[in-house]
């Protein structure tokens, strides 16, 4: 009878355990990276266009857009979305699914018009 009860109350201890360490993990992966923001954009910029045609995300996603230059200044101005500065980062929430033209915000000289790409909120 008194090591049925010691057996109980082990089995009960495990099991408190258990449930504890599976919450912990829950909290931590839902824990946001940044601010609001759950990933970044990287955009590098060089004269005169950006290192990628086409950014994908993901519809609903907040994410800290970023451009860095690593020749002459620019900056990126993602159309209906908002603009980033030259070495600068903004949050932005992509709830609408679509294609948006992503093009220069900076008189840079005189490739500034050619510099274009997509992004595509999926
Ligand atoms: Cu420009």
């Amino acid at each position: 009878m008194k090591k049925t009860l010691i057996y109980l109350l082990a089995l009960t201890v495990v099991l408190v355990l258990a449930a504890c360490a599976k919450k912990e993990e829950t909290k931590n992966a839902a824990a946001p990276a940044a601010g609001n923001a759950s990933g970044e954009l990287k955009i590098t910029a060089t004269n005169w266009k950006f290192d990628q045609a086409e950014y994908k995300v993901k519809k609903g996603e907040t994410l800290n857009v970023k451009l860095e230059s690593k020749e002459g200044a620019h900056g990126i101005k993602i159309d209906k979305i908002g603009e980033v500065g030259a070495n600068k980062s903004g949050s932005f929430t992509f709830d609408k699914p679509g294609t948006y033209d992503i093009t220069c915000n900076v008189p840079c000289g005189s490739g500034h018009a050619t510099m274009k790409a997509k992004l595509i909120v999926e």
